[in-house]
């Protein structure tokens, strides 16, 4: 008897737990495009297109290497629309009766498989360092989770940058090195780039015909869509971006989108590339004397520190976490997330220009550009995820909803991190060359032409005094509100709310 072998969008690697359990000569490997997954948010064109095109290449690898692969196209009759639906309907065909499948990323598909009315065995997906037991022992009993700690304990774990038991470079962290504004010129082209091929086309047609009214840009598409590919854009970054990838991590600049990131998340993501290779890549650069320390001590940090942690802080918090709204704010998301002329603030202009037409943009701009803007602004934490969930090629609720509720909203009430991420105009203008395009001016604090961030910034802090004057680490804001005259924090606070007023009301803020 056979059993179905369930292989999801992002479940890409052959060496997926659920293909390792398989038999090949009498096991059925189920895919399916279908209509709930390419719209249960709507999801950026591209990240679409990646998706379809990457399961088409990867089911022909598969046919290629002696499976059977039952795939369904989204276009096919008869399909479903949904990965139960066609399960079951998988099932039928080829008189199966069990299915087994590497556990989802999201509980919303994991309880779907939970339900169906055939046994579906979840294997741990194994694509992570750490199991969500490692991640819960680590957990337990600890009044606070600190990544750094989870940290170190994945560096002894893998051996990454460790020499005899110490961490390489005589220190853990190399992140003080790490905080150069913009850099005058870029001497890096960005990511390795892929001129679509047969298959690819094909989806890009079928993305642009049922996705193409959305927001978001499908062409030009040049994402790698097989692993092969994924593996030259690591060689490229490794090659070209590592070097310079710590000096400039928090730096933004209006022509240079990608700076010296990766843009290897999205490969990362859907099993392109494991964890371990890439840090290993990386690691690699570091002895042959290619890469400096704090490039490369950034950057593995930034995978087995912050990506598994994430995932940890997803599971170990259940399902309810995605509605967490500790600040209890409320305010819908501005049209201009969906639309860059609608704003005149150039930065947050440029981030969402620049994710409509790449999905993509890195941490710093997904941070403190977007992400401090919406909860500056007060808007409520679940429109916030949903717009992440949707518009970047990386974002699968594991790794998107820890970050935008949890590093981003502050709105699961600080389980990881200890203060929000909020800035003031100032922080912009140090590293990035937005405002010297911007119809704001960022020296201003009031008055006409006042840039937002400095008078939402400030609105914030009064807002929710109570909840944050005795945190130490914004004492000393609080101490500056304080001692400005009362006449001045008046005009702010009456300037935020007028600001507020006018967005919501959809004036070109
Ligand atoms: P690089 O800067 O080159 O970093 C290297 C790798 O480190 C990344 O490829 C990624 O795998 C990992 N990484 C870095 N930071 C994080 C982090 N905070 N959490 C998890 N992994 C990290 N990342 C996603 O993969 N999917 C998301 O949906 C996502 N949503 C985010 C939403 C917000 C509000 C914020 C602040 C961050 C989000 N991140 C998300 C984390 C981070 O911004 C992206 O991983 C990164 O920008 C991807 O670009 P890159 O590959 O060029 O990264
Ligand atoms: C994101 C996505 C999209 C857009 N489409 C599909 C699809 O058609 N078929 C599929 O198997 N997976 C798709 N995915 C990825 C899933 O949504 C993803 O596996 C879950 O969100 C869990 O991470
Ligand atoms: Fe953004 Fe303010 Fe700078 Fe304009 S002036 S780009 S709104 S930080």
């Amino acid at each position: 008897m056979s059993r179905l072998i369930l292989v999801l969008g992002d479940q890409l690697s052959p060496e997926l737990s659920a293909l390792k359990e398989a038999d090949k000569t009498s096991d059925v490997v189920v895919m399916a495009e279908v209509a709930d997954e390419t719209t249960y948010v709507p999801h950026h064109p591209k990240k679409i297109a990646l998706i379809l095109a990457a399961m088409r290449k990867f089911a022909a690898a598969l046919r290629a290497d002696g499976w059977t692969v039952a795939y369904s196209e989204l276009d096919d009759r008869g399909n479903s629309g949904s990965i139960a639906g066609e399960l079951l309907r998988r099932a039928e065909e080829h008189g199966a009766r069990e299915v087994v499948a590497t556990e989802p990323g999201e509980w919303r598909l994991i309880s779907v498989l939970e339900d169906m009315p055939l046994p579906v065995r979840q294997l741990p997906d194994t694509r992570f360092v750490a199991s969500h037991a490692r991640f819960e022992s680590w957990a337990e009993g600890r009044k606070s989770l600190r990544m750094e700690y989870f940290y170190r304990e994945m560096r002894r774990e893998t051996g990454l940058l460790m020499e005899e038991g110490e961490p390489a470079g005589g220190k853990w962290n190399f992140d003080h090195d790490n905080r150069e504004p913009a850099p005058e010129e870029i001497d890096f082209g960005g990511p390795m780039r892929f001129t679509p091929d047969e298959t690819v086309e094909e989806v890009l047609e079928l993305v642009e015909r049922r996705f193409g009214n959305g927001f978001g840009e499908v062409r030009p598409f040049w994402f790698a869509t097989e692993a092969g590919q994924a593996r030259r854009a690591l060689t490229h970054f490794v090659k070209h971006a590592l070097p310079r990838f710590g000096d400039y991590q928090d730096a933004m600049l209006d022509d240079a989108r990608f700076l010296y990131h990766s843009v290897l998340s999205l490969y990362i993501n859907i099993g392109f590339l494991e964890p371990l290779e890439v840090c290993r890549a990386a690691e690699d650069a570091l002895r042959s004397g290619d890469a400096p320390i704090n490039a490369v001590e950034g950057f593995v940090r930034q995978i087995i520190g912050w990506r598994e942690f994430m995932r940890g802080i997803y599971f170990l918090h259940g399902p309810d976490y995605v509605r967490r709204n500790a600040l209890n704010h409320q305010r819908k998301l501005p049209w201009f997330y969906w639309d860059e002329t609608a704003t005149r603030m150039n930065c947050v202009a440029r981030v969402v220009e620049q994710t409509r037409e790449e999905a993509y943009a890195h941490h710093i701009q997904r941070l403190m550009v977007t992400g401090n803007f919406a909860l500056l602004a007060g808007i409520d934490p679940a429109e916030v995820h949903e717009w992440y969930l949707s518009v970047y090629a990386d974002a699968y609720e594991w790794v998107e909803a820890p970050n935008v509720i949890g590093m981003s909203q502050f709105a699961d009430g600080g389980v990881f991190a200890s203060k929000p991420y909020v800035s003031s105009g100032n922080y912009i203008a140090r590293m990035s060359d937005y405002c010297d395009h911007c119809a704001y001016s960022v020296k201003r604090k009031t008055g006409e032409g006042a840039c937002p961030f400095n008078l939402l910034y400030w609105a914030f802090m009064d807002r929710h005094r109570e909840r944050f004057e005795k945190n130490p680490r914004m004492a000393q804001m609080y101490a500056t509100w304080d001692r400005m005259a009362e006449g001045r924090r008046e005009t702010i606070l009456a300037e935020a709310g007028q600001f507020l007023d006018a967005m919501s009301r959809g004036d070109r803020v």
